[in-house]
């Protein structure tokens, strides 16, 4: 399929109240957005990496960088029917994750819209809804904490994530527990423990969480295999599985025994697909993870969700949990049950709203052949 142009959109839109994490602070959602036009349709695609490289070495100016000087330049240059032949194209571009999963989700659209098929159905999925939760960053005081998780219950959320750090962690867990002893419950460290730190995570293991994510290094799967011989609670790998292979060192390993997906990290839906079939051969429960994406990302997302191997609820929220205006029609919302429906049109199935991008945007550039 010929491709009539690519074009790099900048946006920074500023969320309805800040994220904390253990290691970082977000007050705005910056990413690419990404157009791509061929043959009369117009696709999109999200970058996950924000503007500070906190989560991963990725941010929107080396994601600008890697589209801008080598993935557009051999997407343009190339024929491309489908997200194979795109995935062999720059496989010899090494790292980047964030930046490949943009324009490969792009291209899912694209070629979606070109069939009259849904990206939910490209990839294999089906169900009209997924189990969402809620993620809940580090507030000031345990009593706002308690205020926020039982706000998002009263908003319908049924699985709450806690981001914890050391010393904002224990107390807070036990005090969630002890006010919601039914809630489906678990923890992220985003990497900012040591091994050292063991016996103290194992104050964790009280409160019958779902898994503890990512306690150790972002690099690390030898001190989290230590980890899990010590703790009764799953131990569920994000910034570690980079790849399927990732994946399949960290279960050889026995270093987690939960595995969370985000596309975007893992070079995008087809590796992601991947990791969930690895996964779910080997009986081992996956879940979508979030970066607080537009409802582009957010689609996207849905979509690989829907796979029967992500039996636990993702990190998928509502439109209206992040921004006070998303960038499609309709936003997300929350189904009653704690579900996301699924977007069923063509592709992607949302509609963008370039109004919207337009107020947020901080930069545009367009390539073309
Ligand atoms: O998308 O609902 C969401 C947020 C889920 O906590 C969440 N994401 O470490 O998993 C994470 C965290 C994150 C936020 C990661 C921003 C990267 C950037």
């Amino acid at each position: 399929m010929k491709i009539d142009s690519i074009s790099l959109l900048h946006v920074k839109l500023p969320y309805l109240s800040p994220f904390q994490t253990s290691r970082w602070v977000e007050t705005d959602h910056e990413c690419l957005l990404l157009r791509v036009r061929a043959g009369g349709l117009t696709a999109w695609g999200e970058c996950a990496a924000g503007a500070e490289p906190s989560y991963s070495y990725e941010t929107t100016k080396t994601n600008w960088h890697i589209l801008e000087d080598f993935l557009i330049p051999a997407v343009l240059g190339a024929d491309l029917d489908d997200v194979p032949a795109y995935r062999e194209l720059v496989e010899p571009i090494m790292g980047h994750n964030m930046a490949k999963a943009g324009l490969e989700m792009a291209l899912w659209d694209l070629f979606g819209q070109r069939d009259g098929v849904s990206l939910q159905h490209m990839l294999g999925g089906s169900g009209d809804r997924v189990r969402v939760g809620v993620s809940v960053g580090i507030q000031p005081t345990v009593d706002r904490l308690l205020e926020v998780v039982g706000g998002y219950l009263g908003q319908g959320y049924q699985r709450v994530k806690l981001k914890i750090k050391p010393g904002r962690d224990v107390a807070e867990t036990m005090a969630v527990r002890r006010a919601h002893p039914e809630l489906l419950l678990q923890v992220d460290g985003n990497s900012v423990y040591r091994l050292g730190d063991a016996r103290h995570l194992a104050e964790l293991d009280d409160f019958g969480l779902l898994l503890i994510e990512q306690p150790l290094a972002h690099d690390d799967i030898v001190d989290h295999a230590k980890l899990q011989a010590t703790l009764k609670t799953p131990i569920c790998l994000d910034e570690s599985i980079t790849s399927v292979e990732h994946a399949r060192w960290a279960l050889e390993l026995k270093a987690c025994r939960v595995i969370n997906i985000k596309p975007g990290r893992v070079s995008g839906l087809h590796e992601g697909r991947r990791i969930h079939d690895l996964c779910r051969e080997q009986g081992v429960p996956v879940w979508m993870g979030g970066m607080l994406e537009t409802g582009i990302g957010r689609a996207s997302n849905l979509a690989l969700a829907s796979l029967p191997g992500f039996t636990l609820p993702g990190d998928i929220s509502a439109s209206a949990r992040y921004y006070k205006e998303d960038v499609v029609d309709p936003p997300f919302v929350l189904n009653p049950d704690s579900t996301v429906s699924v977007p069923t049109g063509p592709g992607l199935g949302v509609n963008v709203r370039p109004e919207v991008i337009d107020r947020y945007k901080l930069a545009e550039e367009t390539y073309q052949p």
